[in-house]
């Protein structure tokens, strides 16, 4: 499998808590390298932005607000495999569904509040690093 990198956000509910150390544990004990990591507070419009996929969505709304509720912590994560090992770290959307030990299964308050979002696809993770990070902030 190939070194690869995803984007990762820490949410609102998650740094409200004081979990990012928590969670990036997690992270690191499953083989990812944290290779840019910044604490940022979007606003809405910017929270709306990055999640336009989702604008049609009835949840859509209630996202952007959560999203600017409090700071996120960005980070691009690398790894063998990254997309899907970060996906398999964090657990299913909907923490009741996560698996035992999943960031989301431990820590998520709700679907909608679930600490965590990362990449799901190549492209989306090209994307997304590139909407937060500059070349300059990536270290490797
Ligand atoms: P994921 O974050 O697992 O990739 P997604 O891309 O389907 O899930 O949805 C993006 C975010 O939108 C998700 O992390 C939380 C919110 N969300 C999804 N489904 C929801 C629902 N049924 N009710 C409230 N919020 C929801
Ligand atoms: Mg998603």
């Amino acid at each position: 499998m190939a070194l690869e990198r995803t984007f990762s956000i820490i949410k609102p509910d998650a740094t409200r808590r004081n979990l990012t150390g928590a969670i990036n544990a997690k992270f690191e004990e499953a083989g990812l390298r944290i290779v840019a990591q910044k604490r940022i507070h979007l606003t809405k419009a910017q929270a709306g932005e990055f999640y336009a996929v989702h604008a049609e969505r009835p949840f859509y709304d209630e996202l952007c607000e959560f999203m600017a509720s409090a700071p996120i912590v960005c980070q691009v994560l690398e790894g063998e495999g990254a997309i899907a090992k970060n996906r398999e770290v964090m657990g299913a959307t909907n923490p009741a569904d996560a698996a035992p030990g999943t960031i989301r299964a431990e820590f998520a308050e709700s679907v909608g509040e679930n600490s965590v979002h990362g990449s799901d696809a190549p492209e989306t993770a090209a994307v997304e690093i590139a909407y937060f990070f500059s070349g300059l902030e990536l270290v490797g």
